[in-house]
């Protein structure tokens, strides 16, 4: 079988953060007007797609992935009548508007979660799951995404909520029928406003296993794979949520999922099961995670960087389809992480693009990783923002870990790496606001910023563009076969796309020193694109360098 060719296929996404995007009023949050501002910047970037991360009302506990009112843009981001303007400014330059929707939990400010703690028989109480206390300890023993447990006391019920994520973050019960009415008809309402798709938020956790049993292991990746993720009513859910709403529309989804492998992939994307358009899957992302979790990394070994895009690929192929990403608003910077943002800043960050736009799967750029933004590392702790790192670092503390050794981890590790403010420009508070940001600035903004890279015809941010337009033109670098060359060559990501049109060789040398590859003397067929000023044709690969062949 052959999948059929589509926009959402062809389209290249680009990943907002709206607080870290452009801040239009000045009070030092970016915001919905900040977006708009920018439209013609995004456009020019050559990309199709927009991804926002959630506007919607929110305490912000977890910066809007805590929802308590779907229907309703968060005042620090701006109104609905702001909104309606950027979804016409997004149309009328002929790109398309993907939202965010966090369906596996609400916040427990919602008004369903309100109404659901007050008695156990409030017409809600079902909305959530309620446990009672397992002989005086707390229902399971099952930890938080974030560190920490996963139940919360209720004292008007008497009993305990789960939550997977933060206890301002309570589980929606999906068992129940009204739930998933309550879901469909928010997607609805966006879908009708004309909105053009969902990136789903952990959708891989909303069918729980009812047993709750403890887990027996200690590693968090692990948990999820066997209690969290992939729970027996997934495909069911999945399956309901099409046929009552997606299938109605022309819009696209892509399911984000801890716990989605190489074995359940196509259990969610297989085109004939009418599930989703396509999934992130996390096998690169959570490669330098001990097991300790975040803040106990390990180093990243290519061969097994490479394994994971050859394995997904082969595992999807003329069934399903991928999302390809190096980055979000969850990680360090892509640069940071699988580059090297010191010596060769300019030549990985190029490499990275390479990398990203010639892979089969939908294209996902992040937020300033057109510019190569790099991860920061502020001194103290208290220029960090983000509950899952605040949480880790009280964690550690407690258990007595030696604080600078954490502080480091959170410096490579830690969620707010990617979410600086982006670097506009070398004006105060680089462009982003006159006002003093969130959260602090990057301090290399002024030499990485998009104003001076405008400027110039070889910054990243020039080569993005040209390797945008170069995908568009070159359907085969979307739908073309892929085939790695040397799996096992610890230096060298070598990988040939083709299909009866024509045939790309990409050649990356992902490492600092040069590297000898006697058979691009063989490879017939000019360099379309190469991150060095000095071209060069012959077998030795200088640190970093990235050539595109065409065949
Ligand atoms: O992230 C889901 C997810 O897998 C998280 O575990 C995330 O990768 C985390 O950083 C792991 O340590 C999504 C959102 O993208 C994230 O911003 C939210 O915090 C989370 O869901 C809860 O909604
Ligand atoms: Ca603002």
């Amino acid at each position: 079988m052959k999948t059929k060719n589509t926009w959402w296929k062809e389209g290249v996404v680009y990943q907002i953060y709206p607080r870290s995007f452009n801040d239009s009023n000045n009070d030092g949050i970016g915001d919905i007007r900040g977006i708009i501002e920018k439209l013609d910047y995004i456009k020019s970037l050559g990309v199709d797609i927009i991804w926002i991360c959630p506007v919607y009302r929110s305490p912000n506990d977890d910066n809007g992935y805590d929802v308590s009112d779907y229907r309703n843009i968060i005042d620090e981001f701006g109104t609905m009548g702001d909104f309606d303007e950027l979804l016409k400014g997004i149309h009328a330059r002929g790109m398309r508007l993907l939202m965010d929707l966090v369906a596996n939990h609400s916040s427990d400010e919602h008004h369903w979660f309100q109404e659901a703690r007050k008695s156990k028989d409030n017409p809600y109480r079902d909305y959530y799951f309620w446990k009672r206390s397992n002989n005086g300890s707390l229902p399971t023993n099952w930890p938080s995404f974030f560190g920490g447990d996963t139940w919360e006391y209720n004292a008007a019920t008497e009993d305990y909520y789960l939550h997977l994520f933060t206890k301002k973050q309570p589980d929606l019960n999906w068992e129940s029928p009204k739930v998933r009415q309550e879901i469909y008809d928010i997607i609805k309402f966006w879908f009708d406003k004309g909105i053009d798709g969902f990136r789903m938020d952990v959708i891989s956790l909303i069918s729980k296993r009812l047993e709750f049993e403890n887990t027996l292991s200690d590693d968090l990746g692990e948990v999820v794979e066997q209690y969290y993720a992939n729970g027996p009513r997934i495909h069911e859910y999945l399956q309901e949520m099409n046929h009552e709403v997606l299938s109605k529309y022309d819009i696209m989804t892509v399911g984000e999922g801890p716990g989605i492998t190489l074995e359940n992939g196509l259990d969610y994307v297989a085109e004939d099961r009418n599930e989703l358009n396509m999934i992130f899957h996390f096998d690169h992302m959570f490669m330098d995670n001990g097991p300790g979790g975040r803040l106990d990394p390990v180093d990243y070994d290519l061969v097994q960087f490479k394994k994971v895009f050859s394995d997904w690929d082969q595992t999807l192929k003329e069934k399903g389809w991928n999302g390809i990403f190096l980055g979000n608003h969850d990680f360090s910077r892509m640069v940071s992480r699988f580059g090297n943002d010191k010596e060769y800043h300019q030549e990985s960050a190029k490499l990275l693009a390479m990398l990203l736009l010639t892979l089969r799967g939908t294209t996902y750029i992040y937020q300033g990783d057109e510019i190569g933004m790099t991860n920061v590392a502020f001194d103290t702790i208290s220029d960090y923002r983000d509950v899952e790192t605040l949480q880790l670092w009280k964690m550690a503390k407690e258990e007595g870990r030696n604080m600078d050794q954490v502080l480091t981890a959170v410096h490579r590790q830690s969620r707010d790496n990617a979410r600086t403010p982006m670097q506009w420009s070398s004006a105060g508070n680089s462009g982003f606001s006159d006002a003093e940001p969130w959260i602090k600035v990057n301090s290399n903004y002024d030499s990485i910023n998009v104003a001076e890279q405008e400027k110039d015809g070889g910054s990243v941010l020039s080569f993005y563009r040209s390797m945008i337009k170069y995908r568009k033109a070159n359907k085969t670098l979307v739908y073309g076969d892929y085939k790695c060359i040397h799996p096992d060559h610890e230096q060298l990501y070598m990988f040939e796309r083709w299909d009866e049109e024509s045939g790309f060789m990409v050649v990356l040398n992902m490492s600092n020193e040069m590297v000898v590859v006697d058979e691009l003397n063989n490879i017939q067929g000019r360099i379309e694109i190469t991150n060095y000023s000095q071209s060069n044709t012959d077998n030795h690969l200088r640190p970093w360098e990235a050539r595109l062949h065409k065949l």
